[in-house]
């Protein structure tokens, strides 16, 4: 899974048409590279980040998903917010990739009332504040128990387990302990019968372990792409396409001998 983040930069003036046609060319990129799915966002869920309007995330995704529906791959919006999973699955999009695990109000039955696929991910706290004390008796029982109560209510509420991925959320409530915890004993969470997606392409943890900037995290985030496979992920989320693609071609072609 491929990142396409629609989010202002500081290389271009910030003109509408110059974002949607600059992430569209990027996003056809990482088709080229290898990307089986692209996943398309314009709100930075990062620690601390900023909350973008409804209106503005509207303005920034649905030009982009618009202009990728010929790309030849699915595509999956990753949003909270319930008018804009509504918007972009009217648009076509495949999947919704929901950081809150449609616990937002109205969310579910957005989800629910379409056929699209849904990740699932475990966050503890919100955005703004997850990162200031995050608190653990066992993670991975408690990541394992959060991402089961969701899939019962959202079998529930008629979405069936053949639309439904699951994600143990790295950097979102956890601290670096947490993270390689929770790297380690990922195939515990295969207990769920459920593909599991994983992310952790250029963030903190990797950062901490080799001590290097959030530009010089490729190699680290190769080798948790690599590791995040062995232990049981179905699909990985990353910025860094053709190196992941070469080296988990490597690890597929050795996990069939
Ligand atoms: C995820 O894990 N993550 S947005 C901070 C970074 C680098 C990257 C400090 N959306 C996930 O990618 N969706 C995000 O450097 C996600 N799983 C799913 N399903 C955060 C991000 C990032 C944050």
């Amino acid at each position: 899974m491929g990142i396409v983040n629609v989010t202002p930069d500081s290389f271009s003036d910030g003109g509408k048409f110059n974002r949607t046609d600059k992430a569209i060319a990027h996003a056809m990129q990482l088709v080229e590279e290898g990307a089986d799915i692209l996943d398309i966002g314009g709100e930075s869920t990062r620690p601390g980040a900023t909350p973008v309007p409804l209106e503005e995330e509207l303005k920034r995704v649905l030009p982009v998903i618009e202009g990728l529906l010929q790309a030849g791959v699915p595509l999956s919006i990753d949003t909270y917010k319930p008018e804009v999973m509504r918007a972009a699955i009217d648009a076509g999009v495949d999947m919704v990739n929901d950081v809150r695990a449609l616990q937002e109000a109205h969310a579910l039955e957005v989800v629910a009332r379409s056929q699209v696929g849904v990740c699932l991910m475990h966050m503890q706290g919100l955005p703004q504040t997850m990162q200031l004390d995050p608190q653990y008796g066992d993670v991975v029982l408690e990541v394992t128990e959060f991402l089961s109560a969701r899939l019962q209510l959202i079998e529930m509420a008629g979405i069936s387990r053949d639309r439904i991925l699951l994600d143990p959320g790295f950097g979102f409530g956890k601290r670096t302990a947490h993270n390689l915890t929770l790297l380690n004993h990922l195939s515990s969470l295969q207990s769920l019968g459920l593909p599991l997606l994983v992310g952790l392409s250029r963030k903190s943890v990797l950062g901490q372990v080799v001590g290097l900037n959030v530009d010089e995290r490729l190699h680290a985030s190769i080798a948790a792409s690599v590791l995040s496979v062995i232990k049981g992920a179905n699909i990985v989320r990353v910025h860094d396409v053709k190196p992941t693609v070469d080296a988990l071609k490597v690890v597929s072609a050795v996990m069939h001998h």
